[in-house]
């Protein structure tokens, strides 16, 4: 497996509950390294851009309010087959399915307010990290 970049979120929900730290460092002991990473907060626009695969989903309105209720982390992680990994790490998008040791099953409020965000392919992982980052802010 090659070493790879994914695009990972600490969404409002757990920065609002000083989670940033708890959550990197879960990401760091499983073998990845943060390359790139600022707080931001979302504009809707960001948000609705950002999400626009969604927009015809019923919770799209509830995501985007959520996605901008307070700070996000965005970063991006670099390690071996990170996309998958990350996921797996992350856990199912509803914290009832998420398997123990995820950040989801730790962590997570609802399946709207779940803590993380990552990129499901490789595809996405390069749109998503362009959305957020120019390359000199990546530092592999
Ligand atoms: P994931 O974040 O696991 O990739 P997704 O891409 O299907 O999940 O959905 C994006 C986000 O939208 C998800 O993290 C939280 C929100 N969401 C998904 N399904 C939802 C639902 N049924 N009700 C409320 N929010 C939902
Ligand atoms: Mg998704």
């Amino acid at each position: 497996m090659a070493v790879e970049r994914t695009f990972s979120m600490i969404k409002p929900d757990a920065t609002r509950r000083n989670l940033t730290g708890a959550i990197t460092k879960m990401f760091e002991d499983a073998g990845f390294s943060v390359i790139a990473s600022k707080r931001v907060w979302m504009s809707r626009r960001e948000a609705e851009g950002f999400y626009a695969v969604h927009k015809e989903r019923p919770f799209f309105g509830e995501l985007v309010e959520s996605m901008c209720s307070g700070p996000t982390i965005v970063q991006v992680l670099q390690g071996e087959n990170a996309i998958a990994r990350n996921r797996e790490i992350m856990g199912a998008t509803n914290p009832s399915d998420a398997a123990e040791g995820t950040i989801r099953k730790a962590f997570a409020l609802s399946i709207g307010e779940n803590s993380v965000h990552g990129s499901d392919a490789p595809e996405t992982a390069s749109q998503e990290i362009a959305y957020w980052f120019s390359e000199t802010e990546i530092v592999g």
